[in-house]
C-alpha cells in the first residue's frame, strides 16, 4: 500500500515531468555528470497510478544500474509526444520507453526516433502502422491482455453465483475501447470467459467509451443502463479500473444499490481509493498485473541495448496477476513494494 510520503513523492514526479515539458531548459531536471546515460520514459496518462508506478520502478532500475537518469515526460497527445522526442534528443538521451497516447502515432514516433538515433521500447500499448497493423518490429512489454480479461470474466461469474443471482434478471455491461488493442483483448477475454462459464450472450451489452477515463466510461454506461430498466443485477466489464469505476458511478446515479452491482477492474494500483472507502461499493476488486515489472524491465532492457548492444526481446507479455479485494489489497500491494 502506498503511504503518504510515497504519494507526495509520486505527485512531485508528475509535477517535475510537466515541468520538464514546459520548461525544457530548466537546470534541475537535466543536470547530471557527463557520463550519465539519459533515458526517456514517456507515458500517455501520468494521472493514473499505473503509470506513476512504472515511473517509480524505472527510477528504481536506474538507481540499481547506477549512472542512469530517467527523464519522465507526460505525453497526453501526438504533438506533446513528438516535442518530447525532440527535447530528449536535445538533452542527449539515447533512447526511450513509451506508452503512446495513440497507437497510430507509431510510424511518426519511429521516424523521429530514427532521425535522432534513439532506441525505442513500447510499453503497454502496441504501435500500429499506417495500415493499422501491429508494428511487431518495435520491442514491446505489456500485460497478457486476453488472459487477464478472461480472469475478470471468470471472477465476475463466480461472484454472481455466490450471490445467488438469477441470470434471467442479470446483465453484463461491457464498456469497450476497441480501437486500443489491449483494451479490446481484455474485454473480449472477459466476455468469452463469461459465455464459456454459461452466461447468456444475449444479456451482454457493449457500450463504447469516448475517452479512457471515469467521465467517458460514466457516459457510456449511462447510455446503456437507461435502455435496460428490466435488469436487476449488473456485472461490469472494462479494460481498467477507471473504466469500470465509471460504470459503477453510473449505476449509483441510477439508483442501484451496491449489493446489485459487481465490477472488477484491472490495474490494481488505480483501485486503492475505491477499496479504501469505509463502505463497500459495487466495485468488488481489481486484478493487479505488474506495473513494477513493466517499469523496471523496460528500463533495464533499454539500458542494455544502448550500453552493450543487447537486442531486447520483441514481445514480452507479463502474465502475473493478483486479485485485490477490500480485505487483502493493502497486504498484497505491500508484498510487491507498492
Ligand atoms: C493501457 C491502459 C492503462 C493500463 C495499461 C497497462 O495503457 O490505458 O490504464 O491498463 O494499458
Amino acid at each position: 500500500m502506498m503511504n503518504l510520503s510515497k504519494r507526495t513523492f509520486l505527485k512531485s514526479i508528475v509535477a517535475a515531468s510537466i515541468f520538464a515539458v514546459v520548461g525544457f531548459n530548466a537546470e534541475p531536471v537535466y543536470s547530471s555528470s557527463p557520463d550519465t546515460i539519459k533515458l526517456g520514459y514517456l507515458v500517455k496518462q501520468p494521472e493514473e497510478p499505473w503509470f506513476q508506478t512504472e515511473w517509480a520502478f524505472a527510477d528504481k532500475a536506474a538507481k540499481d544500474i547506477g549512472n542512469v537518469q530517467i527523464i519522465k515526460i507526460a505525453v497526453p497527445d501526438g504533438e506533446k509526444t513528438l516535442n518530447a522526442i525532440d527535447n530528449l534528443a536535445a538533452s542527449g538521451a539515447k533512447g526511450f520507453v513509451i506508452c503512446t497516447p495513440d497507437p497510430r502515432l507509431g510510424p511518426a514516433i519511429m521516424a523521429k526516433a530514427r532521425a535522432y538515433d534513439l532506441k525505442v521500447i513500447a510499453v503497454d500499448d502496441q504501435f500500429l502502422n499506417a495500415a493499422g497493423e501491429p508494428m511487431t518490429e518495435v520491442p514491446l512489454i505489456m500485460m497478457a491482455a486476453t488472459e487477464i480479461g478472461e480472469r475478470q470474466g471468470q471472477e465476475l461469474y463466480k461472484e454472481m453465483q455466490q450471490r445467488g443471482w438469477d441470470v434471467k434478471d442479470t446483465a453484463v455491461l461491457a464498456i469497450t475501447a476497441d480501437e486500443l488493442d489491449t483494451a479490446r483483448r481484455r474485454t473480449e477475454g472477459a466476455i468469452s470467459a463469461l459465455i464459456k462459464a454459461g452466461f447468456p450472450a444475449q444479456h451482454i451489452y457493449k457500450s463504447p467509451t469516448k475517452s479512457n477515463d471515469i467521465p467517458g466510461a460514466l457516459d457510456a454506461a449511462n447510455a446503456m443502463l437507461v435502455q435496460h430498466p428490466e435488469v436487476k443485477h449488473w456485472l461490469i466489464v472494462g479494460m481498467n479500473d477507471n473504466t469500470v469505476l465509471g460504470g459503477v458511478r453510473a449505476t449509483e446515479g441510477q439508483g442501484f444499490k451496491a449489493d446489485n452491482v459487481v465490477a472488477i477492474g484491472i490495474n490494481g494500483v488505480d483501485a486503492v481509493n475505491e477499496l479504501s472507502k469505509p463502505n463497500p461499493t459495487g466495485f468488488l476488486g481489481s486484478l493487479l498485473p505488474s506495473p513494477d515489472v513493466h517499469g523496471y524491465r523496460s528500463t533495464e532492457m533499454l539500458y542494455k541495448w544502448i550500453k552493450d548492444g543487447v537486442e531486447p526481446e520483441k514481445y514480452i507479455a507479463v502474465q502475473d496477476v493478483v486479485f485485490l479485494k477490500r480485505d487483502n489489497f493493502k497486504a498484497e500491494l505491500a508484498k510487491k513494494g507498492l
